[in-house]
């Protein structure tokens, strides 16, 4: 019986690649393309676009399909995204999740449909590690102690006995922001030339960055505040452009220290008007789609990758070729 029905299936396997019974030569089987389903969090900085572009340019490189969409800064259209993917049965997913909380049950979803999720650029917060299966970005903890020990450099430098910081924080709940906070925090801790005054999110947008200084100048005054620490450029510009306005000079009257390392932002370095960028590379399209080869071909790939980066500021070398910007 069981004989009978493995014949049949042979039989009808035979009139499949035979074109049905017609006397076509059979062809051969076409690989299928790899299918990489990726929900970008939204178009926040030029960091963001930049990440996007990597993201795309990669997948080309390695002959990929890229499903990709953009969540607008909305996580439940994330999630919407990741099951989509789901249901198209793609090949790996990749996202970075705007925020760390929340995502337990889609990505059960996806580990039961047996495809891989790849966490790029953010992490999340869950109590099972298995449900991604490596996370490539940078270590934002060590972002923030970069940007504590350049103010304890400068500190020195300037010979100052205390100074009033106000940080414009990332959005609140990501990783960055949470990590480049902490990181922030525990370098300058036990030094007491510093207090952290005032701390409130601009979700990184130039619009909030703008926004959220414009409410620190009115609540402390100029003379009020010596650093600003912002999460990001795009809030840093944004700052920058208000205290223009207020015939603040930015790096001489005001300490600024910000995170990424775009274009603009290296320009307003070498003019002076930005004291220190601690770099973020949004170039991580390569390293995804070296996971994505590895994955697809069977391998163990690592759980963690980070991307080496390093700082920029008016106390190193500014003529330092590596300081390009994205
Ligand atoms: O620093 C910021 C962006 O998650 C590392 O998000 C990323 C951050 C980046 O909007 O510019």
């Amino acid at each position: 019986m069981r004989r009978g029905i493995g014949l049949l299936l042979i039989a009808a396997l035979l009139l499949a690649v035979s074109g049905c019974g017609t006397d076509r030569e059979a062809e051969p089987a076409v690989p299928h393309a790899v299918v990489v389903g990726f929900s970008q969090l939204g178009a926040e900085s030029s960091w963001r676009i930049a990440n996007t572009e990597s993201m795309v340019n990669a997948a080309a490189s390695y002959g990929y399909v890229l499903m990709m969409e953009n969540a607008n800064q909305k996580q439940e259209l994330q999630i919407k995204s990741i099951r989509s993917f789901i249901a198209s049965r793609v090949d790996v997913i990749v996202f970075s999740p705007i925020v760390e909380t929340g995502w337990d049950n889609v990505l059960r979803e996806a580990q039961q449909a047996g495809i891989p999720v790849i966490l790029m650029d953010r992490m999340i917060e869950t109590s099972d590690d298995s449900l991604y299966t490596a996370y490539v970005g940078a270590d934002f903890y060590a972002e923030g102690v970069r940007a504590g020990e350049y103010l304890i450099r400068k500190a020195d430098a300037l010979g100052a006995e205390h100074m009033n910081i106000v940080e414009i924080s990332g959005t609140i709940d990501s990783t960055p922001m949470r990590d480049r906070q902490r990181g922030f925090m525990d370098a300058i801790a036990g030094d007491p030339r510093f207090t952290v005054i005032d701390s409130i999110s601009g979700d990184f947008l130039r619009s909030k960055g703008e926004e959220c200084m414009t409410t620190l100048l009115d609540r402390y005054g100029a003379d009020g505040i010596d650093v600003v620490y912002s999460h990001n450029d795009s809030m840093t510009l944004g700052a920058l452009d208000v205290m223009d306005r207020a015939g603040i000079r930015p790096g001489q009257d005001i300490v600024v220290i910000t995170v990424d390392g775009e274009k603009e932002a290296v320009a307003e370095l070498k003019k002076g008007r930005i004291n220190c960028i601690v770099q973020c590379t949004p170039a991580l399209g390569g390293s995804v789609m070296a996971l994505v080869q590895g994955l697809t071909d069977g391998r163990i790939v690592p759980k963690i990758s980070h991307p080496v980066e390093g700082t920029y500021s008016d106390l190193d070398d500014l003529d330092d070729p590596e300081m390009e910007g994205f």
